[in-house]
């Protein structure tokens, strides 16, 4: 019996815009307009200073937690950008500057890493679901979100974002299988930042890429540079086109990079070198952006100054909803859990907060003012 080849396959790289200014113009043609450029590089830009202006509000106390986007901006915005409106967005939690595209009001976010809930109550016709924090659990609701859409005969298609280190989650693989397996319209995003923490992409990875782990699985898949809008808008309108066209799913690894730490409560220091994060520093996703707008004359100093002007008011305005939102009711809880109330959880509703009267004399009137009943 000789010895056959039985599979034989290729990995693709796309790099539209890459490090240096080089554009490819037959693989760039038509993909974004110059005023779209322009929108998406102002829109980026204010998306930098958000992260500024969170990473802030940690620091000082105003904010928990916070994961810097910063570096990773590209991803996001350019498959926002090419997704329909009502297609499903289904982030992680690096994904800040799509949602926003989409049009996710920005104290949305804040509110999400405040601890308050109304965050996370997304507007229905935004089509996206909150942030995941439980790492690669929203593969797979992106997978039933996009069955859904299938089985009801509408041509929606889901997106996921996820990172390196969601691939080694064992949900990410069951929500590949799954969507292969039953063509489902899902467009896979991985955006391999290098780093899980502080694991490296490289021993978290055997496979000389993340792309192939798609291709275990019989879908297409395809590799791009996360930190070039134009590859990530061609490849995510083609594995789209193909999703609606033919219910098939594709695995896109964007290969990026986080400029910050994994969070605020990280000090990347410790684990990575300065010279790695310098030479990521020049593929800068927003710097790229804009050497191509100024290159074509489309943007000029002045044009930058009036923006950074503008960045600062939007996201001032939206620090400030977030901080000045009344407090939610305390009864929110119990009221959007449930569709009915249980009478042990009634009756939990009812005494949750009077446990400790007694102790602190203004709680009663709190108590009293806010309508519910004293324990009995
Ligand atoms: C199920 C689960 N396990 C562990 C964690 C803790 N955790 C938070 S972020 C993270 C690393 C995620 O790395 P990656 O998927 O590469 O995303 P990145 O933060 O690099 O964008 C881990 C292990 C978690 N949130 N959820
Ligand atoms: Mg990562």
């Amino acid at each position: 019996m000789p010895v056959r080849t039985v599979l034989n396959t290729t990995i693709e790289h796309v790099s539209i815009l890459d490090e240096d200014g080089n554009f490819d113009a037959d693989l760039g043609r038509d993909l974004i307009p110059d005023d779209d450029a322009v929108r998406l590089y102002e829109h980026m830009s204010i998306c930098r200073h958000f992260d500024e202006i969170a990473f802030k509000l940690q620091r000082s106390g105003r904010m928990g937690t916070y994961p810097e986007n910063r570096g990773q901006e590209a991803a996001s915005l350019g498959a926002a950008y090419v997704l329909r409106p009502d297609d499903w967005l289904v982030p992680c939690y690096r994904e800040n500057t799509g949602l926003f595209w989409r049009g996710l009001p920005m104290e949305m976010i804040l509110l999400h890493w405040m601890g308050d809930e109304r965050g996370n109550q997304i507007a229905a016709d935004l089509a996206m679901t909150p942030q995941a924090i439980p790492i690669g659990t929203q593969l797979l609701h992106a997978v039933g979100l996009a069955w859904a859409s299938k089985y009801r005969g509408e041509d929606r298609i889901s997106c996921t974002f996820f990172g390196d280190g969601a691939t080694s989650e064992g949900d990410c693989h069951e929500a590949l299988n799954f969507a292969a397996n039953l063509n489902i319209p899902v467009v896979f995003l991985c955006q391999n930042n290098g780093w899980a923490i502080s694991v490296p992409t490289k021993i978290q990875c055997s496979a000389p890429t993340l792309a192939q782990r798609g291709m275990a699985y019989g879908m297409p898949c395809v590799q791009c540079d996360g930190n070039d809008i134009f590859a990530v808008a061609k490849v995510v309108r083609d594995a789209a086109e193909l999703a609606r066209t033919e219910h098939r799913p594709t695995f896109i690894e964007a290969v990026t990079y986080r400029l910050g730490d994994h969070t605020t409560a990280d000090d990347a220091r410790r684990y990575r070198d300065q010279a790695e994060v310098d030479a990521w520093k020049k593929r800068d996703p927003l710097l790229r952006l804009r050497n191509y707008l100024s290159e074509r004359t489309l943007w000029d100093d002045d044009r930058e100054k009036a923006l950074a002007a503008r960045a600062k008011k939007e996201v001032a305005a939206a620090a400030r909803r977030a901080e000045e939102i009344a407090d939610p009711a305390r009864t929110d809880m119990f009221d959007f859990l449930y569709a009915t109330l249980s009478p042990d959880i009634e009756a939990q509703r009812s005494t949750a907060r009077t446990s400790s009267l007694g102790v602190d004399p203004t709680q009663l009137d709190d108590a009293r003012s806010s309508g519910i009943e004293e324990a009995v």
